[in-house]
């Protein structure tokens, strides 16, 4: 029997790729352009799975003229927001995703950006680099501490799980919204919040860990900024639909958010330019998962979900 045909639309690791053309007969992007929906369409009639990043997207258009020779879209991502996922089970189309495997990853840029925007990490790199530190006082980059104060987190999924446990080697007091209550084990202590109204007025520090969907596309709306304590410092790892850009640079303005550290934005590539002015954010281009191991993994754990689905096994990860 012809082994199944695979397509990669994006570069991934070097290791899964050398899996995926062990076992499968594969097309592959090295160029690691991003591809349009006609690109898409166009080479679902070619292909027997698409292993895709969160960077193409599978709308309900798309789903809808997607060729019948396709069978499933194993993602290389948790978010699965740009995949219309009953449109793409209306077309009998298996799709999965990868979690688990890059909780360790997010979760470290969530740290590094909490810490990088108290602590004033652009201004302070800029500064030097640029040659312009000729001062020094005690009351010079003053930043906020992290150590002990209270993280309130959005989402306790894996990452935000994770992201827990790192931040209570800072001593941190953890409080979380989640749409279920984790048990006494998984909660360790954290204090749980069955709302955002109700968890925002103690997050010192606010992360968000939650999925993209229609009911948290503007969760952090000025309604719901305007609820931190003063000073507080906002930081995103998970999707930039989760927050009203705009909403947040007025609240960084206004000196009522006092930073914002984040990794992902409403547009991407690219980012919010009206961020640029605001040394208060520090700002990384959507790299959560970027480590060599997480990246492995992820595409071992893609393959993994391939071989189960063309073996007649259901797929780990089927969502
Ligand atoms: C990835 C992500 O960078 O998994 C996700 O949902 O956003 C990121 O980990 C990306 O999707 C890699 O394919």
């Amino acid at each position: 029997m012809a082994r199944p045909r695979l397509w990669f639309p994006r570069r991934l690791s070097n290791a899964a790729l050398e899996r995926a053309q062990r076992d499968y007969e594969c097309v592959i992007n090295w160029d690691d352009t991003e591809s349009s929906a006609e690109e898409i369409i166009a080479m679902s009639a070619s292909v027997d799975g698409i292993v895709p990043c969160h960077s193409e997207f599978f709308t309900a258009d798309v789903a809808e003229k997607l060729d019948s020779r396709l069978k499933i879209i194993a993602n290389h991502s948790v978010g699965v927001d740009h995949c219309d996922l009953p449109a793409l089970k209306a077309r009998g189309i298996v799709v999965t995703n990868t979690p688990d495997v890059l909780s360790d990853a997010t979760a470290e840029i969530a740290m590094l950006l909490m810490l990088g925007a108290a602590r004033r990490a652009i201004e302070g790199d800029q500064m030097v680099r640029g040659g312009a530190w000729d001062f020094w006082s005690p009351s010079f980059m003053v930043g906020k501490q992290v150590t002990g104060a209270r993280l309130g987190i959005i989402g306790m999924g894996r990452v935000g799980r994770v992201l827990a446990e790192r931040a209570r080697g800072f001593q941190m007091e953890i409080h979380y919204c989640n749409r279920k209550r984790l048990g006494p084990e998984e909660e360790k202590g954290a204090q749980f919040h069955d709302s955002p109204e109700s968890l925002l007025p103690v997050a010192d520090f606010l992360s968000l860990h939650c999925p993209a969907t229609p009911q948290t596309t503007g969760l952090m709306n000025s309604t719901r900024l305007s609820l931190l304590p003063k000073g507080a410092v906002v930081v995103n790892t998970a999707r930039g639909a989760l927050i009203d850009e705009s909403a947040l640079k007025a609240a960084i303005e206004s000196g009522h958010v006092a930073a914002a550290g984040l990794d992902c934005f409403l547009s991407e590539p690219g980012g919010n330019p009206d961020f640029a002015g605001l040394p208060q954010v520090f700002m990384l281009p959507h790299i959560g998962s970027a480590t060599v191991e997480t990246r492995d993994a992820m595409g071992f754990r893609a393959l993994d979900n391939v071989d189960a689905f063309f073996s007649g096994r259901t797929p780990k990860d089927l969502l």
